[in-house]
């Protein structure tokens, strides 16, 4: 561009002055250009060759000649002018084709990375939704998944696992849950699953009080309906805790009376009795730690026994939600099971208590690093 306009620049001068010593006010530019080539190959022609309007005396012929001297080198260098100009325009032009192609290049390569993640995110939305179970809740009710399991045994020889609509007794509430129909003779209901790490657990009261997460993976089924659910005439519930670790060791705890009082009491949890292999993490090893009775705390609902403040690995703890990355559990001088915590990579910090916590699944003293978690629980048959 900048050349272009230097060109012209230079040409309008010779041009104007051209056209001075042509045809007054008629310019005509491609008469020039044509002069000028019938001029070229008259090189040292005779004065006396000079075409036009002129009839001088020889003091004109001079002035004559002067003037078609000037004249032919001004058109001599315009002659040149233009041909640079062309060669140089059509250099720009080649540059500018260039550069479009280019950019065209790069936004199609642009265009082609988009697709490829828009066609992995869609597959992976296919795959999470096709991959795990029955994709729309199973259309039959029963009170919780081990009524349902009840129900259906007697209708269909295999059960499969999925979401199903439960409906617990004495309540107007119906939602949709999880259940478990494989596992361990089947009738559970899933109330908490941590595996992939992909759903925030950092959550206010709110949302541990009503649920969040995808039923399919990862969730939490939500404090609410989880009391509707055990706290329903006549039954009692088993808690299982099912620990996988990172290099695939599985582990597990078992609490026989897992109950929840009402929202006014923040639904303190309660156990009953332990059994297992991955130690009674919840209870801890001394009373300083136990988890049992203890109400249900958030990041923004500090239940934590932490009153005005802890000392945990000697340093000063105000909010033991704050301490485990900002999720909710049943807190008590916060404790050593937190199973909202992050789903733990080989990297992360030991030292932060953010991850999956079970203090009580050790192998030679060491922790076991937990890559996933599942909270579920099932009707205990009760004697009568
Ligand atoms: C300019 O020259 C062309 C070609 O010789 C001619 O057709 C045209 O009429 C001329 N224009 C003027 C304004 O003299
Ligand atoms: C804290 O939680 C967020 C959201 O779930 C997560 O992305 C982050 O990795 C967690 N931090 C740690 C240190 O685990
Ligand atoms: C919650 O439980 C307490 C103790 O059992 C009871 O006094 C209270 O009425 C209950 N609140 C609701 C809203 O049910
Ligand atoms: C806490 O401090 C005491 C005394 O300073 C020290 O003996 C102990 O090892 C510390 N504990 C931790 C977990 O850092
Ligand atoms: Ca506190």
């Amino acid at each position: 561009m900048m050349w272009t306009t230097t060109v012209l620049l230079l040409l309008v001068p010779q041009l104007l002055s051209s056209t001075d010593t042509g045809n007054n006010a008629n310019f005509n530019e491609s008469e020039i250009v044509n002069e000028d080539f019938s001029d070229a190959p008259v090189k040292g022609q005779k004065p006396g060759g000079v075409k036009g309007r002129d009839t001088c005396s020889i003091p004109c012929e001079i002035t004559v000649k002067l003037l078609r001297d000037e004249k032919h080198s001004i058109c001599g260098q315009l002659q040149q002018s233009l041909l640079a100009f062309g060669r140089s325009t059509r250099k720009l032009i080649r540059d500018v084709l260039d550069e479009q192609q280019r950019a065209q290049d790069i936004l199609s390569s642009q265009v082609t990375e988009l697709m490829a993640k828009v066609q992995t995110l869609s597959s992976e939305v296919e795959r999470s939704n096709t991959e795990m179970y029955s994709i729309k809740p199973v259309q039959s009710h029963g009170r919780d998944c081990s009524d349902i399991k009840d129900n259906l045994l007697s209708v269909v020889p295999k059960i499969p696992s999925g979401i199903y609509i439960v409906h617990p007794e004495n309540t107007d509430s119906s939602f949709e849950v999880f259940c478990e129909m494989d596992y361990m003779g089947g009738g559970w209901t899933v109330m908490q699953r941590r595996t992939d790490g992909l759903t925030d657990f950092k959550r206010p009261w709110a949302d541990y009080a009503d649920g969040f997460g995808n039923l399919a993976g990862e969730h939490w089924l939500g404090l609410k309906k989880l009391f509707h659910i055990v706290n329903q005439k006549e039954t009692r519930f088993q808690l299982h805790v099912a620990l996988v670790s990172q290099d695939d060791v599985t582990s597990y705890a078992s609490y026989d009376d897992f109950h929840l009082d009402n929202e006014t009491q923040f639904f303190s949890i309660h156990l009953g009795r332990y059994a297992g292999s991955a130690g009674d993490a919840l209870r801890g090893y001394d009373q300083d730690q136990n988890q049992d009775t203890a109400p249900f705390s958030a990041s923004d609902v500090d239940n934590d026994g932490c009153n005005p403040s802890c000392s945990i690995d000697n340093r000063t703890v105000e909010s033991c939600s704050t301490q485990h990355n900002q999720t909710g559990w049943w807190f008590n001088q916060c404790g050593l099971a937190n199973l909202n915590g992050s789903p733990e990579d080989a990297e992360q910090n030991r030292e932060q208590r953010t991850h999956i916590l079970w203090d009580t699944w050790r192998q030679n003293g060491v922790l076991h690093v937990i890559k996933s978690v599942t909270m579920k629980i099932r009707r205990i048959a009760t004697n009568n």
